[in-house]
């Protein structure tokens, strides 16, 4: 990996291109794991208790590490590991988010705004005091509409950006060592597109027979395809279908309100200062906490 200069993050995202392409795992990228990295680091957010977010890199240590719903994403950290002790300039919270963005246009999404500025816990102590408790805050792919709403309004989202941010799922898959679910949501899953919006509305999804979670599955041009209970809900729930609707007819559209959410949500519990960098934790370091 190769040291750039210092505050270079357009070398940055290069050297992250530079690692998209992994022959020997999942469809052959990596991309769609950096894409998941990112929102998981930032969906710990809570408006209401104003703690969590894409701050600080919490997952590098035990509560966040260990929560059942980001089993795998070590994959993601480890394989950007190298880029960030190449550049140990660049905090892994910057890197993780940078390189989600990075990942979404390389496999032909949107542009999304981002900005450096965010800071590293640097020991879990550090990370339990500023987070607090926020385990159990991403969404469970088993539930309904409700479930939905409540997490991603925690955040600050509308109906619309709920869906909009939905549409991730036309990259990677599920994997039954992680999430116990199984398998792709669309064909190509390593290109960003408005197709899991189309495959909603064009196909009849029905309950998967199998021993694993309650997943749907449809076949399209002889692959096998899957649906969350969560991703069913966005076209079961009125409010939510319209946007559905829209996206799978005006893919621009998609790309537009996609990019401006993702930007929201990877800027969620930053707080930035004058200096460019974020003020919990550099008011952590001059109280003399680590
Ligand atoms: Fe997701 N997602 N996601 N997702 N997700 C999974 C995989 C990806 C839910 C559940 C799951 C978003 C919203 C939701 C990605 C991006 C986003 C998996 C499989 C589950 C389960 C994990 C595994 O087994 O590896 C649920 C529930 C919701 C909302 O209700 C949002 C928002 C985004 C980003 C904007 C991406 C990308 C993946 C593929 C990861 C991979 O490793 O291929």
């Amino acid at each position: 990996m190769a040291a750039v200069k210092e505050g270079d993050f357009a070398a940055i995202r290069g050297e992250v291109r530079k690692i998209l392409k992994q022959p020997g795992y999942d469809d052959g990228s990596i991309g769609p794991v950096l894409v998941r990295l990112a929102w998981h680091q930032s969906g710990t957010y809570s408006a209401i208790d104003s703690n969590g977010g894409s701050n600080g890199a919490g997952m590098r240590f035990g509560t966040e590490k260990m929560d059942p719903a980001n089993a795998g994403l070590h994959h993601a950290i480890t394989y950007l590991m190298p880029i960030q002790e190449a550049n140990p300039w660049i905090t892994h919270a910057d890197l993780w988010t940078l390189a989600g963005v990075e990942a979404i246009e390389a496999m032909g999404g949107p542009k999304v705004p981002w900005e450096a500025g965010r800071t590293d816990y640097e020991t879990e102590e550090a990370a339990t005091d500023h987070r607090g408790e926020i385990v159990n805050r991403l969404p469970d792919g088993s539930k309904g509409a409700d479930h939905i709403r409540d997490i991603f309004g925690r955040m600050g989202f509308s109906d619309k950006e709920i869906v909009a941010l939905s549409g991730a799922h036309s990259l990677g898959r599920c994997h039954p060592d992680r999430s116990g679910f199984d398998g792709p949501w669309v064909v190509n899953p390593t290109r960003f597109s408005n197709q899991y919006f189309k495959l909603l509305m064009t196909q009849k999804w029905k309950p998967r027979e199998w021993e694993g979670p309650f997943q749907y599955e449809a076949t399209v041009a002889g692959t096998k395809l899957m649906m969350l209970p969560t991703d069913m809900a966005l076209v079961e729930d009125e409010e939510m279908r319209v946007w559905v609707e829209k996206y799978a007819a005006d893919k621009d559209l998609f790309f537009k309100d996609f990019a401006m959410a993702f930007g929201k949500l990877i800027e969620l519990g930053v707080e930035r200062d004058d200096s460019g960098f974020a003020r919990l934790a550099k008011k952590a370091a001059k109280e003399g906490k680590p």
